[in-house]
């Protein structure tokens, strides 16, 4: 066997070995919130082989999520200070609206800026809708997935009258409903 060959064959046993313990070890299975990329990843990193991709993957992630944070506490930070005021209801409203709203819930990231308009939406309008952590939370984040169809926040679950459940993406689309039945 050429040389040339030799090497080229045992490169791509190396990768072919890397994708048969991302199989193998069911790291694709472990969970929906895992991309497949990360996954790869995973399993180059038991392998004991990272190749370049990965560390430049790795690398584009940690530069993103150093500049993500900070900038999603400054969203925070500004959304606290300028929040809406909350409405006060007479108790009779007030229980009407909380047995409506018991039927909705919201997937959300807290530092996405999508995600805080539509809370500020729900503040404003004076509506007690239960938030759940899509990212930091497995439950939710397969439930959204699996339920809602994508991995996409802000979305807001809706169980109808007939039993049926609706899940609304988009914040434009959700502030949109909001505001034409509570509004
Ligand atoms: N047009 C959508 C955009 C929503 C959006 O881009 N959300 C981002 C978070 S800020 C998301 O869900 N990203 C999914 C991910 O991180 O994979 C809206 O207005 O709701």
């Amino acid at each position: 066997m050429q040389a040339g060959s030799r090497v080229r064959n045992r490169r791509s046993s190396g990768k072919l070995t890397i994708f048969r313990l991302a199989f193998e070890r069911k790291i694709l299975k472990m969970s929906t919130d895992i991309k497949p990329r990360d996954c790869l990843l995973q399993a180059c990193r038991m392998a004991g082989n990272i190749p370049i991709k990965c560390w430049k993957n790795l690398f584009m992630k940690t530069v993103f999520r150093l500049i993500r944070w900070p900038l999603g506490q400054i969203i925070i930070l500004l959304d606290w200070i300028t929040r809406p005021e909350i409405p006060v209801f007479p108790p009779e409203k007030r229980a009407e609206l909380d047995a409506i709203t018991a039927n909705m819930k919201i997937y959300q990231f807290k530092q996405c800026p999508f995600c805080v308009k539509t809370r500020r939406n729900i503040r404003r309008l004076g509506l007690n809708i239960e938030t759940r952590d899509a990212r930091n939370d497995p439950q939710w984040n397969s439930e959204l997935i699996n339920e809602g169809g994508k991995y996409q926040v802000p979305c807001l679950r809706l169980l109808k009258d007939d039993g049926s459940t609706q899940w609304m993406y988009g914040s434009n689309n959700i502030i949109e409903y909001l505001d034409k039945r509570f509004g």
